[in-house]
């Protein structure tokens, strides 16, 4: 191995035991004060939307991971490149040390969630990697060596990348989620009051579920480490524009009276054609009731939740009290919630995106007003109030499939949150349209699935598809992309029928 290359491997085991060290320190501070996990949320905070809307097209529910790997991998070559300078210098490598141990500690300072503490990880992490450096690097060359500077101590480094990776590892599995698990696994749902109506769904082979799966549910959310609340600690406060601000634990939200209703979720960043929606039975403490226990004051025309990581949507008051179904959710599909969708406590309200509704690991509910408070995305130059807009959906034929000739099942989904679908039809090659078969429906809350048969002559044929809300209103053919308030456009696929 030639000096530049061992020198090169030092640097890299000096910032493998700088996080390693870091990560271990962050289990007992806070999985987000680890330093790479807060440099990555403080990139995912930063980014424009464009290039976050790319993020989640291209890698889908991977984004996050592919962002944590493409910060490893800048680090790795940045250390490698320091490693070989400081052989020659080694102020380099200190100053190195030094600046990311500083942006560490700063980025996670500067998390919605922070405290003083959250520095700590960072400047552990920047001392011990000084230590190795110092250790690797000890020795100048031997007198006459082809390469002036200094020796680097071969067995170190192969000593402090095992070190690095088995410390690394430990801190990883420390600050995991096992106790959350545990505590979650331990919960026992108590029986729900009210159970609203049981939809009935089509069964057609490829067809999107009625209720879609807890594994299967669509996740987005701005988290890259799941917020670990313990429902022993839970605390969730009414605060703001109130006449008596209250404090429930989770033990008493789950004494209370709960109800159970089928409501779809759908995210504004969903395509025409797009799978950011899903449809669950939802346990919980209906909103309007904590409210009017809170007594809401004048002018408190906006509900902020803030969760338990700072992030925070804001949802007209008027649309948690008119009678709808607005949830404190605890449950979903028969089940706590699970980590990704909130656990312990979440907001799901009836008829607007997730960004302006559905704040998962709920730990504050904020009276304000429009006027006086941006939510986390209204500061990014999304729409700030967000109503559903109706969607349609082809789910079987797939796109470009080749399929036989003769009658065919065209089916897929279709939502209007809060209004509701009365009407689905489908129309081939531009022809006239066809109206669709709907699932029995159980009110305006939740998608239907439709299905029409299609009589299929051989050839290339394009499938459209557009729905007609219960207010009459029929989906505009004009193509939107999400941002700021919400795609619109009709879903078409091209099949081959021979
Ligand atoms: N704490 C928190 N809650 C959040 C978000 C988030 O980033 N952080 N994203 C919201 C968005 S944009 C959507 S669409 C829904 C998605 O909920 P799900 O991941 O359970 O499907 O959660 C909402 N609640
Ligand atoms: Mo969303």
């Amino acid at each position: 191995m030639n000096v530049r290359t061992s020198a090169a491997l030092a640097g890299l085991a000096c910032a493998a035991s700088a996080v390693a060290a870091a990560q271990l320190a962050a289990a007992a501070v806070a999985p987000g004060s680890a330093p790479i996990a807060a440099v990555g949320a403080a990139v995912v905070d930063a980014v424009p939307e464009p290039v976050k809307a790319f993020a989640i097209r291209t890698f889908g529910f991977n984004d996050k991971l592919v962002l944590l790997l493409g910060i490893g991998a800048v680090l790795m070559v940045a250390a490698a490149v320091v490693g070989v300078l400081a052989r020659r210098r080694i102020a380099v490598g200190y100053a190195a040390l030094a600046l990311l141990g500083t942006a560490g500690a700063a980025a996670a300072l500067t998390r919605p969630a922070a405290e003083a503490s959250w520095a700590v990880p960072s400047l552990v992490g920047a001392a011990c990697g000084a230590l190795v450096l110092r250790l690797l690097f000890r020795r100048p060359a031997a007198p006459g060596a082809p390469v002036p500077g200094r020796a680097v101590d071969r067995r170190g480094v192969l000593i402090a990348l095992v070190g690095a990776g088995l410390a690394g590892a430990a801190g990883w599995r420390l600050g995991g989620t096992g106790e959350v698990d545990a505590a979650r696994d331990a919960v026992r749902l108590p029986e729900p009051v009210s159970t609203g109506p049981a939809g009935e769904g089509l069964d057609v082979p490829g067809l999107t579920s009625y209720l879609t799966p807890n594994a299967d549910f669509y996740r987005v959310d701005t988290a890259l480490v799941v917020p670990r609340v313990l429902p022993d600690d839970y605390r969730l406060r009414v605060t703001g524009r109130v006449d008596r601000p209250i404090e429930f634990s989770y033990r008493d939200l789950l004494e209370r009276d709960l109800v159970e209703r089928e409501i779809t979720l759908s995210c504004v960043s969903n395509e025409v054609g797009g799978t950011l929606a899903g449809n669950a039975r939802w346990l919980g403490v209906p909103l309007a009731e904590i409210l009017a226990e809170a007594g809401v004051r004048d002018g408190a025309d906006q509900v902020v939740g803030r969760s338990a990581d700072g992030w925070t949507a804001g949802t007209p008051t008027g649309v948690c009290t008119d009678g709808r179904d607005a949830l404190l959710a605890v449950g979903m599909n028969g089940e706590p919630l699970p980590l990704e969708h909130g656990f312990p406590v979440r907001m799901i309200v009836p008829g607007l995106y997730g960004y302006v509704s559905a704040t998962k690991w709920l730990v504050e509910i904020e009276l304000s007003s429009f006027a006086d408070f941006d939510p986390y995305w209204i500061r990014r130059d999304w729409a700030a109030e967000a109503p559903i807009k109706t969607f349609s959906r082809i789910d079987t034929p797939k796109p470009l499939k080749t399929i036989a000739a003769g009658t065919t099942a065209v089916a897929g989904i279709a939502w209007a949150q809060h209004r509701g679908i009365d009407r689905v039809e489908v129309r081939v090659d531009e022809g006239p349209w066809a109206e669709a078969e709907l699932a029995p429906v159980i009110g305006p809350d939740t998608w239907r699935q439709w299905r029409w048969a299609w009589d299929a002559e051989p050839g290339r044929h394009k499938l459209e598809v557009r729905a007609t809300d219960a207010d009459g209103a029929t989906q505009t053919e004009e193509r939107q992309p999400p941002f700021p308030d919400g795609a619109t456009g009709w879903h078409s696929v091209v099949v081959t029928t021979q």
